[in-house]
C-alpha cells in the first residue's frame, strides 16, 4: 500500500495540554508519526511519497474562510504581543454569551477552539496544512486508480469541525479528502470513524448532506472527550437524515462488542452504496492507551483490516489518534496489512 507522508508533521510540537487539572506535556507529540513511518517502513508496507501543494481551495470546501484565516494568522498575531508561549484558549462562548467574533487574537482563539487541549504553535499553520494536503495527495491516487492509500496525517483532524479546533485538530484532513473525492467525481463517499473519540468535526461538516455518509465507533460521550456529541440519536439533518450513525460504546467495552459495532457499520456502508471509503484510522481503541478505555490488543487491528477490505471499496486511510507511541506503529501498519492481506 502507498503511504502519503511530510516531515512538515514536527512543526506542530505543542508544549502543554490543560489535562486533569494541570498543564502536561502533549500526548499528541511528533513521535508518533515517526513510530508509524518507521514501522511502514519495517514492514514494507510500500512505497512512501511526499504529498503535492493543492493550496486552500480544496480545505475552503469543507471548513469556514474566518475559521482558516484565524488558523494561518493567529500564531503570528499572538507573537506580535510579545508572546513566544503556546497560544491555548481559556474561555469559551458558552449558552446566552453573544456568538459575535472578537476583534483580539485571544478572543479569536476562545472563539474558534472548543478545548484547551490543542495549543496553537508557530508552526501548527504549516503541519495542518500539509496533513491535508497530505490527505489530498491520497485522494489523488485513489482517483488515478489506487486501491488503497494510507495518509500519514499528523495533526489528526476528525475534531475539527466548519468553524473550529480542537482534540488536538486543526483542519479536517478526512473530511478535505472525502470532500476532493465527491469533486473528482466519486457520487457517493463513505466516512467510517474508527478512533476511540467521536469524529464530531467529520459529523459537523457532512451533517445536512447526503452525499457524504459518516459512522462513528466511539467511547460513550456521557463519560468520555467530546462529551457533547456523538449520541446514537444523532441521525443527520435535513437532506442528511439517515446518513449520519454513532455507535457509542461504554468505556470498557470488550473486544467482541466493539466488532459488533464495526459490523453494523459496515452493513451500512455498503446498503449506501458508496463508491470511496475514508477511514478516520485512530488506533486508541488499544487497551494500552494512555487516555482511552476499550481493549483491542495489536492482533485485533489486522481483523480490523481484513474486515474493511470486505467492502471491496477504494479506500482511503487517515491517520487520527492513538498514543501509546510505543505500539502505535504495529497497530496502524496492522491495519494495513489486514487490509492487504484480504486484498
Ligand atoms: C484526540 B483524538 C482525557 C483528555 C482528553 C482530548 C482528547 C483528544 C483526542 N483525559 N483530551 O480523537 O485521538
Ligand atoms: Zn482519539
Amino acid at each position: 500500500m502507498l503511504t502519503v507522508y511530510s516531515d512538515s508533521h514536527r512543526l506542530q510540537h505543542g508544549q502543554a495540554e490543560l489535562i486533569d487539572g494541570t498543564l502536561k506535556p502533549c500526548f499528541e507529540t511528533p513521535s508518533r508519526a515517526d513510530m508509524v513511518l518507521a514501522a511502514v517502513r519495517d514492514r514494507e508496507l510500500g512505497d512512501v511519497i511526499h504529498p503535492r501543494r493543492h493550496g486552500l481551495d480544496p480545505i475552503l470546501r469543507v471548513h469556514d474562510a474566518g475559521y482558516v484565516r484565524f488558523l494561518e494568522t493567529a500564531w503570528r498575531r499572538w507573537t506580535e504581543m510579545g508572546r513566544d508561549y503556546d497560544a491555548l484558549p481559556k474561555m469559551w462562548q458558552v449558552r446566552r454569551l453573544r456568538e459575535a467574533i472578537p476583534e483580539h487574537v485571544e478572543g479569536q482563539l476562545c472563539y474558534y477552539s472548543m478545548d484547551c487541549g490543542t495549543p496553537v504553535t508557530s508552526g501548527t499553520w504549516q503541519a495542518a496544512s500539509a496533513a491535508a494536503d497530505t490527505a489530498l495527495t491520497g485522494a489523488d491516487r485513489l482517483i488515478g486508480g489506487e486501491r488503497a492509500v494510507f495518509a500519514l496525517t499528523r495533526p489528526p483532524g476528525h475534531h475539527a469541525a466548519f468553524d473550529y479546533c480542537g482534540g488536538y485538530c486543526f483542519l479536517n484532513n478526512a473530511a478535505i479528502a472525502a470532500q476532493a473525492l465527491r469533486d473528482h467525481g466519486m457520487r457517493k463517499v463513505a466516512v467510517l470513524d474508527v478512533d476511540y473519540h467521536h469524529g464530531n468535526g467529520t459529523q459537523d461538516i457532512f451533517y445536512r448532506r447526503a452525499d457524504v455518509l459518516f459512522l462513528s465507533i466511539h467511547g460513550d460521550p456521557r463519560t468520555e472527550y467530546p462529551f457533547f456529541l456523538g449520541f446514537a440519536d444523532e441521525k443527520g439533518e435535513g437532506e442528511g437524515l439517515g446518513y449520519n450513525f454513532n455507535f457509542p460504546l461504554a468505556a470498557g467495552s470488550c473486544v467482541s462488542t466493539w466488532f459488533v459495532a464495526l459490523d453494523c457499520a459496515l452493513e451500512q456502508i455498503a446498503r449506501f452504496g458508496a463508491e470511496a471509503l475514508v477511514v478516520s484510522l485512530g488506533v486508541d481503541t488499544f487497551q494500552g492507551d494512555p487516555i482511552s478505555r476499550f481493549q483491542l490488543d495489536s492482533p485485533d487491528f489486522v481483523t480490523l483490516g481484513a474486515r474493511l477490505a470486505g467492502l471491496k471499496l477504494p479506500t482511503l486511510f487517515c491517520l487520527e489518534g492513538g498514543y501509546a507511541v510505543e505500539p502505535i506503529g504495529t497497530n496502524v501498519v496492522n491495519v494495513l496489512a489486514g487490509f492487504e492481506a484480504r486484498g
